[in-house]
């Protein structure tokens, strides 16, 4: 009999590169014996627990697309160390509040605040250290930058502040959408762009995957939502109704509404994909597992 597909499951291509993010994370983060213990262990908890690794995914398929994938890994695995760190500060009481992560206690409820922070930063500058340590230095200096823009105040951390201030408000879709733009579509554009950057692309083909991986992130928050409401907490690893005090996607378009939104965001996507022609199928499956994700 064949076994049910695990929580995470992805299709079979997906699954291989989730096992190589995996080995490579494990290869660059500080075994939990190295001093100081805590720290590490803090970093590992979040960083290696089961996970999607949808970003590091994207990095690789980007790359494979844009002609090779040999060099990606470093990029894959610190676009998963960035991720990870955000998932830390925004588990904290003093953010979201969440007490479950990836089906384990939030790194500061196993660990107290302060080593979460420290983990946090931990993660946050891994990330950074492996994508100098790992190119060439005129590739690395491109890649910095690419992340660098992707987390700061015009990225991942002015998507939260803005997310944070329009907690327990009602706001316009226009705000909610570039809240999620920030705190999820730049991330995601910043993998795509990084690993095909590692392949060599073009600035043509790396303005498609750009563009493609930018509305495939809003489609993975507005999923996000739609899991908020309606997941299963044993397949999301999270506490289910946690976003009540905002404006979500759902709560704008209702949950019709956004699996439709979430739908045509993943269409635009892929009409980013046409200069690639039938070569971008696995970016196209991508796009239709975050589409009918349930984890
Ligand atoms: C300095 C790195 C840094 C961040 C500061 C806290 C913060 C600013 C931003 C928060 C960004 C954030 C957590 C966005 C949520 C995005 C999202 C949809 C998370 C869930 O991602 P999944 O489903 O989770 O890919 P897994 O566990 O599978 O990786």
């Amino acid at each position: 009999m064949t076994p049910p597909p695990s929580p995470l499951a992805l299709p079979l291509f997906l699954a291989e590169h989730q096992a190589r993010v995996a080995g490579t994370l494990e290869r660059l983060l500080p075994g939990e014996d190295a001093e100081p213990r805590l720290v590490h262990r803090a970093m590992r908890h979040t960083a290696l627990a089961p996970s999607k690794r949808v970003r590091a995914v994207l990095a690789h398929l980007a790359a494979e697309l844009c002609g090779r994938d040999d060099r990606a890994a470093g990029v894959a695995a610190a676009v998963e160390m960035i991720h990870a760190s955000s998932l830390i500060l925004d588990d904290l009481p003093c953010m979201d509040n969440a007490p479950v992560r990836r089906g384990r206690p939030a790194c500061h409820v196993e660990f107290g605040e302060t080593t979460a922070l420290l983990a946090a930063f931990g993660l946050l500058t891994l990330s950074f250290q492996a994508l100098a340590r790992e190119y060439e230095p005129a590739l690395a200096a491109r890649l910095v930058t690419l992340f660098s823009d992707a987390v700061g105040s015009e990225g991942l951390i002015g998507g939260q502040a803005d997310d944070l201030l329009a907690t327990d408000r009602a706001i316009t879709f226009e705000r909610l959408e570039r809240i999620h733009r920030l705190k999820t579509g730049v991330l995601f554009s910043a993998a795509a762009t990084g690993g095909a950057l590692t392949a060599g692309a073009s600035p043509a083909h790396l303005a498609a995957v750009a563009a493609y991986a930018k509305n495939l992130g809003l489609a993975f928050q507005v999923i996000d939502d739609l899991l908020d409401i309606e997941g299963d907490p044993a397949q999301t690893g999270k506490l289910a109704r946690q976003d009540l005090k905002k404006t979500t996607f759902v709560s704008f378009s209702g949950v019709a509404g956004a699996r439709q939104l979430a739908g045509e965001l993943c269409d635009t996507a892929d009409r980013a994909l046409t200069p690639f022609g039938p070569r971008a199928s696995r970016l196209r499956e991508l796009s239709r597992f975050v589409a009918s994700r349930s984890a």
